[in-house]
């Protein structure tokens, strides 16, 4: 096995389900800090490394893939013992992939990075309220898709609870959730935060980022 390495900030969501993914998976890595705010992503040299200059990046043996989903995606096929997290099964397989790509494209791109952009670097204070709605869109779906299921693709944790905690653990700052309107997606996020190493793997940088949040918004108009 090549030396693995994870390129992050904790207040990452993505940084983050990539942690609880190696966890789960018992890899040894090492974790290297890239500040942000201060444009570490931006240097010649962290581009040569990821073109498109976000985090997480992982590098392994030298080489480097960008893109939680993939990241988490690889490790599981590359070093997991059994398919559990990313299973071999064509349907279950589709599952697992489609509750990946809701979190891109729903969770993190339409409700996280479209509220934090304006306010961490374009000094906007203010959110608008269809965006907190956005996020309450996402509560519903996610509630549907666990159903009666203990996680969201079956009875088992699987990369896409890792990468959906990872946002949604965050967007409870923005968006409390009522346990009464979604007692499914509740009862999953207590699941989630009773894993072993939680707190350390996503718990901590998920308050970080809620507490990046407060510090910026002043009013949702
Ligand atoms: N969909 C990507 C999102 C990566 C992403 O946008 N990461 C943010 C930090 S949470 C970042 O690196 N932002 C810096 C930039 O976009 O320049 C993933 O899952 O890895």
């Amino acid at each position: 096995m090549g030396k693995l390495v994870l390129y992050g900030v904790e207040a990452s969501p993505p940084v983050r389900a990539c942690k609880l993914t190696l966890d789960a998976l018992g890899l040894q890595y090492e974790y290297r800090l890239v500040n942000l705010l201060a444009g570490e992503h931006k240097t010649k040299e962290f581009s040569l490394k990821n073109p498109q200059h976000t985090v997480p990046v992982l590098e392994d043996d030298g080489k480097f893939i960008w893109e939680s989903h993939a990241i988490c995606a690889y490790l599981v096929r590359r070093y997991a013992k059994s398919d559990d997290l990313y299973p071999k099964d064509y349907f279950k397989r589709a599952l697992v992939d489609q509750r990946l790509h809701f979190e891109s494209g729903v969770l993190f791109q339409g409700c996280i990075r479209n509220i934090a952009i304006p306010l961490f670097y374009k000094n906007i204070t203010e959110v608008p309220r269809s965006q907190i709605d956005a996020i309450y869109e996402a509560y519903d779906f996610l509630e549907a898709f666990i159903g009666n299921q203990a996680y969201l693709c079956g009875t088992g944790i699987t990369i896409a609870d890792h990468s959906v905690v990872s946002s949604v653990s965050s967007l409870v700052g923005l968006a409390a959730i009522d346990a009464k309107r979604y007692p499914k997606l509740n009862g999953w996020l207590d699941r989630m935060a009773a894993q072993p190493n939680y707190q350390s793997l996503n718990g901590n940088g998920a308050q970080m980022l809620i507490d990046m949040f407060s510090s910026k918004i002043t009013k949702i108009v």
